[in-house]
C-alpha cells in the first residue's frame, strides 16, 4: 500500500498531496506527529521531517525531490513545462515559496500560532507574528506582479510552482492570515487552484483545537 506520512498543516506535505492527486496516484494518508520521538519515522527519514512517501516499496523524502520524481515517473498531467528556461522558472518559484516565504511568513505565523501550541512549546512570540504579518504583504504583492504578466505564477501553464505557493497560502488561510482583498488577481488565482479536485482533501483537513474559519473551504470565499 502506498502511503504518505504527512501533517495536515505542513505546506511541504500539501505540495506533495496536490501533486499526487493531480497525477491520480492513490495513497493512504498517515498523520505523523513528527515532533514526538518515533524510531520508525526516523528510520524512514533520518532528517526527521515530513513528508515521507512510501511508493511501490521505495521510501522517498524531501518534497521537491519527491515531486520531481513523480513528474519523471508519472508524466501526465505535466506539472513542468517543456523548455529549460520555463522549467528553471518553476524551480526558482518553488524555492521562493519553500525557502523565502517559508522562512519569512509560514514559520512566523503558522508555526508561532499553531505548531508551538500543538508541540507544547508555549505562546506565540508577538515579534515573530508581527514580522510574518508584515512580510506576507510583500509576498502577495510580488505574486500580484507576476500574475499581471502571466496566467499562472511561472508562465501560461499551471505548474508545481502554483502548488508550492498554494500549499503555503492554504495553511495560512486555515488560520485566517491571508488578506485576499490585497490583490484581486491573487484571489482569482487562488480561487482557480482551490476549485481543483486535487484540492478537496486539503479543504477537508481539521486540526484538533484549531477549527478552520468558514471561508477556508468555501470555493466562493
Ligand atoms: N525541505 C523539506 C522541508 C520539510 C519540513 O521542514 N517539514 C516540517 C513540517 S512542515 C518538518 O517536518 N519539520 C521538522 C523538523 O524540521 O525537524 C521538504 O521540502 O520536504
Amino acid at each position: 500500500m502506498n502511503r504518505l506520512f504527512h501533517f495536515p498543516l505542513s505546506p511541504f506535505s500539501r505540495k506533495v498531496r496536490l501533486t499526487l492527486a493531480e497525477k491520480r496516484i492513490e495513497v493512504e494518508l498517515v498523520e505523523e506527529r513528527y515532533w514526538e520521538p518515533n524510531q520508525d519515522f526516523l528510520r524512514r527519514n533520518p532528517a526527521g521531517k515530513v513528508p515521507v512517501l512510501r511508493l511501490n516499496n521505495r521510501v522517498l523524502s524531501e518534497s521537491q525531490a519527491i515531486c520531481e520524481y513523480l513528474e519523471e515517473t508519472v508524466p501526465n498531467p505535466p506539472l513542468f513545462p517543456r523548455s529549460p528556461d520555463e522549467r528553471f522558472e518553476v524551480r526558482r518559484l518553488c524555492a521562493w515559496f519553500d525557502d523565502k516565504f517559508h522562512h519569512e511568513v509560514t514559520s512566523k505565523l503558522l508555526y508561532e500560532r499553531v505548531n508551538k501550541k500543538i508541540m507544547g512549546l508555549g505562546y506565540p512570540d508577538s515579534k515573530n507574528v508581527k514580522s510574518g504579518a508584515q512580510k506576507i504583504k510583500y509576498h502577495l504583492d510580488y505574486m500580484g506582479w507576476l500574475l499581471d504578466q502571466r496566467r499562472w505564477l511561472a508562465g501560461d501553464l499551471m505548474t508545481l510552482a502554483d502548488f508550492a505557493a498554494a500549499a503555503h497560502l492554504s495553511c495560512l488561510d486555515y488560520i485566517s492570515d491571508v488578506d485576499w482583498n490585497r490583490a484581486a488577481n491573487v484571489r482569482d488565482w487562488y480561487a482557480k487552484i482551490k476549485s481543483r479536485p486535487s484540492f478537496r482533501s486539503l479543504l477537508a483537513d481539521q486540526v484538533p483545537g484549531f477549527p478552520p474559519p468558514r471561508h477556508y473551504a468555501d470555493l466562493d470565499f
